[in-house]
């Protein structure tokens, strides 16, 4: 495999709503530029990115893949990402590996919430990118209706290169808006010259500009974000293709062209900065773990700066230590390339690694740099899930940790009340999937629980309250005292402990020890045993014994205070409240906002755009389950939404109710042993 100069090389993401078409628009990038000789579907389960069996069984892309073509000889690596929120794990991943996007919209949706969700990654990233407008050859699709949405919504540096020649049924191909003139070339033309004031001169002046003039700004405006090129064609009948290649090379930008990366000694602690060229020192940085039936275990790196061979090793700047590696490898989707080395802007693999994981920084032990970690969103939603047999129950955890190491939005915990192992993730879909993985792949089988939400407790009311643990028995007694004042303080203090013991009433070296207990007894509350926040608690009386007290006694006594006080402090349940954002066409409104009221919703603000509604509203996450299915159905899958936790509010005192005597029998179920309250896991 030939390597090429950073110059010739690009990082591509393709990133957009749900089914837009990406996966299928890559497999024509592919088929044009000649690295694949067939143009796989999805609907007939053949395409290089989507080759896992759920993936083809359930036509969506789940995990992020990994791809390649070279075109105008210039390398291009293809990151292809899932369009569902729930993977948007596998969105974030890839975005840290490149150095600009392609969006793809949908020429009969036009923007939808995924759109909005991606836009907003890549302008956090500063990403250039170009915009696709796919699925021209559809019924009631609308090149020009298309456009302007997107002109109205992400600004009028949004331009049309590309213009088809036919639409729906009848579309042919796509012409070059410079070469067609007209409307679109003078958009076009006004938003190159204000990125340019040589130009904006000579064409306020009248001057013609010269097509390589124009190209030449073009790129430099893309490059800087300043512009952004809207493409368009059709992914399945394979038009408008190669002029998206044409432009992905032509206009987007190389590693060299992006700005230095910038990472921390770990021993100096100095700011490091690592540009993109082979002769500087070895960089780069792990942003995907691989696991799957077909690859094995693989690990995904982007270099940033000089280059490894393969059959070396490197330095783990995060974890201090120096790992061989193997064969270093292109993909392309589950195919393997041996390449011998890779290069300052390249994206590479190499397999079973030991002790390097996702989030590490690698580089030449002589020139340590640690690049920051990618944060991941929290997981919003747990199930709980019981092994079925015995068999079941050993392999259970080895299973779920392979599948979290590849996931980081996927999580492993324990239950504190029942003990029941507890798997937590971006939404229902994303359950699912990891449940079905655990089945198919390595044939485990478990029974699942009803989704779990993180509530929490706080009191409304201030109390004061002793705690005395006294114990005799034959030798050594124990013995710890203590007087608590517990005080409600505003929603997202968490907790503050204030000592005001004076003359000596607790001795210095127990008054950690009643903090303790304390912190301990607040992990399980008194109401339903979720964790307690929002409290002050001031210890500022005691007493105690020569001989008989104790750390451990002082420990009891102010977990005792603590459980005795929540009680009498008028406990209440604060549920996770989420910030929701739907788009639904205007017909829907009625039954949209009408469905909100119903799931304890409040209504923050409606937006007409166009044809679409935006609503924003507040909605408590146990009303959230199963709502992408209710939405689909409502609005004859036109809807969208995107929802994330925005803050926790006090639970309406009926429902307090139901959730705490669900809790309390479940607990009890546990408790009496294997009598599950689960119900069979069904696809
Ligand atoms: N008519 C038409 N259908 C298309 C076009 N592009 C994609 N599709 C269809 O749209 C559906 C979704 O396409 P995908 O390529 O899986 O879309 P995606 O964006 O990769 O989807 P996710 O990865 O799940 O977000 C499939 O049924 C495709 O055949 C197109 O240009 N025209
Ligand atoms: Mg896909």
């Amino acid at each position: 495999m030939e390597r090429y100069p950073a110059q010739n090389i690009r990082n591509v993401v393709f990133v957009s709503h749900s089914g837009s078409g990406k996966t299928s628009l890559i497999e024509a990038l592919l088929f044009d530029a000649k690295m694949t000789t067939r143009l796989g579907k999805i609907s007939e389960g053949n395409t290089h990115s989507d080759y896992n069996s759920d993936e083809i069984e359930r036509k969506i892309s789940i995990t992020s893949k990994f791809l390649h073509l070279v075109w105008k000889n210039t390398r291009v690596h293809i990151l292809d990402t899932p369009g569902y929120a729930d993977f948007v794990g596998d969105v974030i991943s890839p975005l840290r590996a490149a150095d600009a996007a392609v969006l793809l919209i949908e020429a009969v949706h036009g923007i939808e919430v995924g759109t909005e969700r991606v836009w907003g990654f890549l302008e956090d990233r500063g990403l250039p990118r170009i915009i696709f407008i796919n699925k021209l050859d559809k019924e009631n699709a609308s090149f020009e209706n298309t456009l302007s949405m997107i002109r109205e919504r992400f600004g009028r540096q949004c331009v049309a290169l590309d213009c088809p020649v036919g639409e729906q049924l009848s579309l042919k191909s796509v012409e070059s808006v410079l070469a067609k003139g007209g409307k679109l070339k003078e958009d076009l033309l006004d938003a190159v010259v204000e990125t340019d004031d040589s130009l904006t001169e000579r064409y306020l002046e009248g001057k013609e500009l010269s097509a390589d003039e124009v190209t030449r700004a073009l790129k430099s405006a893309c490059i800087s974000g300043k512009i952004v090129p809207v493409f368009c064609g059709s992914a399945v009948q394979n038009v408008g293709v190669q002029e998206l290649l044409d432009g992905i090379v032509d206009l987007l930008p190389s590693p060299a062209d992006r700005p230095a990366a910038e990472g921390i000694n770990p021993k100096t602690k100095e700011a490091v900065s690592r540009k993109p060229s082979e002769s500087e020192p070895f960089s780069a940085f792990i942003f995907k773990d691989i696991f799957d039936p077909y690859v094995g275990h693989l690990t995904l790196f982007r270099v940033y700066s000089g280059s490894v061979e393969s059959n070396t090793g490197f330095y783990n700047s995060t974890r201090d230590l120096k790992e061989r590696i193997g064969q270093i490898y292109i993909l392309q989707g589950k195919e393997q390339i041996p390449v011998q080395k890779a290069g300052a802007g390249d994206i590479a693999a190499v397999a079973k690694l030991k002790d390097t994981h996702n989030n590490d920084s690698v580089c030449d032990d002589k020139s340590p740099v640690v690049f920051e970690p990618t944060v991941f969103p929290e997981p919003c939603i747990s199930d709980s899930v019981k092994p079925k047999t015995r068999q079941d129950e050993e392999k259970i955890m080895g299973t779920l940790t392979r599948l979290a190491s590849e996931d980081p939005t996927f999580r492993i915990s324990r239950d504190e009340q029942t003990h029941e192992l507890v798997i937590s993730g971006m939404g229902d879909l994303h359950l699912d999937v990891m449940l079905d993985r655990m089945k198919k792949r390595f044939g485990v089988d478990v029974e699942v629980g009803v989704p779990k939400v993180p509530y929490k407790e706080t009191i409304r009311k201030a109390v004061k309250i002793q705690g005395k643990f006294k114990r005799q028995s034959g030798g050594r007694g124990q013995y710890g005292d203590c007087w608590l004042e517990l005080e409600p303080l505003p929603h997202g203090t968490q907790f503050e402990f204030v000592d005001k013991v004076v003359g000596g009433a607790i001795p210095r070296q127990f008054i950690p020890s009643v903090e303790k207990g304390v912190k301990e007894a607040m992990n399980k509350g008194f109401l339903a045993g979720y964790p307690v926040v929002d409290i002050r608690v001031t210890v500022f009386d005691g007493s105690f014994h020569e001989v008989d007290s104790s750390d451990m006694a002082f420990q009891i006594a102010g977990s005792m205070a603590f459980k005795s006080g929540q009680e009498l402090a008028s406990p209440v349940l604060l549920e996770p409240i989420m910030s929701v954002e739907i788009i639904v066409p205007n017909d829907y409104l009625g039954q949209t906002t009408g469905d909100i009221n119903s799931r304890r919703g409040r209504i923050m603000g409606i937006e007409g755009r166009g044809k679409q509604e935006y609503v924003k509203a507040s909605i408590p996450l146990s009303e959230m389950f199963k709502y992408a299915t209710e939405l689909r159905s409502m609005t004859g899958g036109r809807g969208s939404y995107s929802m994330k936790f925005d803050h926790y509010e006090e639970v309406p005192a009926k429902i307090t109710q139901v959730i705490v005597a669900n809790i309390k029998k479940a607990a009890e179920e546990a408790a009496g042993g294997h009598a599950g309250h689960g119900h069979e896991h069904h696809k």
